[in-house]
């Protein structure tokens, strides 16, 4: 992926009420025949409240970063390759009905109606911390069920070693797919004891809401100890596999991305370093931090990798 520079400043993010009325502006400009210019990043209408119980279990007690930075800083090049691009841009998707289809090693297999996979779960708010591979990080109170729980509904057999997913392909909702930045669609895999962890989480919502499009409506993995673009978005099949899925980023630029693409503050990226980080949100001077083992969730997930050299199994 390429490396940008940030081009919103925490101080420029919107909030949403001058996002309202700039809009109410806009509308009242075009309405009387003024030219108008589009405004800066939008964060999306907040979504349908969901229910949920809260795991402080499994949340970090950082502070979580604005639901503004949240929606208005994303990596989704299905909308282009800005970060303000999919707040813009995201709108298009249309995220219901929605339909996933499961295949593979597993017992049961077909194409499931989203609120059909998701009725009798439970769902569960987790404050994760996350970090991109690009070193910048924030911290989300996402909202979902735990991988597991919607994988043993399709009785996975002996020979299921691996999780694969992917993320819708329609050019006329994501333009971005027009442009071949990755090969499309976007595919991303895990080993499946990797998709078992209780961490691993798959999310539909963000501060108790119904995710906005940008983050991946309305179904995106999260694995808070793996960089960024594992978070695979808009999720429309789940397969399971023997043999370890290709996937988008790994396709695209081997040498840089890894299949486990664990956060590993050791282990740099070609081209810069992964020892710290930039909290999206934070003042200046707070905003440089070390960079975690495992993104801070060692103690619970490095067991999963012992006896493996991390540096070849990047
Ligand atoms: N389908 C799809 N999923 C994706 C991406 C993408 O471009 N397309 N970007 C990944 C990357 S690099 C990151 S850092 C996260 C960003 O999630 P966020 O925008 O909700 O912060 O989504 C990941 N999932
Ligand atoms: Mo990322």
């Amino acid at each position: 992926m390429r490396f940008r520079v940030p081009r919103i400043a925490p101080s420029e993010i919107t909030p949403q009420e001058v996002y309202l009325s700039r809009r109410a502006l806009l509308a009242g400009a075009l309405a009387t025949g003024a030219s108008a210019v589009l405004p800066a990043a939008e964060p999306s209408p907040q979504g349908a409240p969901l229910n949920f119980t809260v795991n402080s279990q499994y949340s970090v007690k950082e502070t979580p970063n604005k639901f503004e930075e949240i929606t208005t800083y994303n990596n989704f090049y299905e909308f282009g390759t800005d970060k303000d691009s999919p707040s813009h841009e995201a709108h298009t998707l249309r995220t219901r009905p929605w339909s996933v289809n499961v295949y593979g090693e597993a017992e049961v297999h077909g194409t499931f109606d989203l609120e059909d996979l998701l009725k009798g779960q439970a769902l569960e708010e987790r404050i994760y911390r996350f970090r991109c591979v690009e070193a910048w990080s924030m911290v989300v109170p996402w909202v979902g069920i735990p991988l597991s729980n919607l994988l043993q509904r399709f009785k996975p057999t002996s020979r299921a070693k691996y999780v694969e997913f992917t993320t819708l392909y329609d050019p006329r909702q994501m333009p971005g797919q027009r442009v071949p930045v990755l090969t499309w669609p976007y595919v991303e895999g895990l080993r499946i004891d990797e998709a078992m962890h209780p961490l691993t989480l798959m999310v539909v919502g963000l501060y108790g809401r119904v995710l906005p499009n940008q983050d991946g409506a309305p179904l995106r993995l999260i694995v808070p100890w793996k960089y960024g673009f594992k978070g695979i978005k808009s999720i429309v099949k789940i397969g399971f596999t023997a043999v370890q899925p290709r996937t988008a980023w790994n396709v695209a630029a081997p040498d840089e991305y890894g299949f486990y693409a664990n956060v590993n503050p050791q282990v740099d990226h070609p081209r810069w370093s992964q020892a710290s980080e930039r909290r999206i949100g934070a003042p200046f001077l707070a905003a440089r931090r070390p960079t975690l083992p495992f993104n801070g969730y060692a103690d619970q997930v490095a067991s999963l990798y012992q006896g493996m050299d991390l540096r070849r199994y990047f």
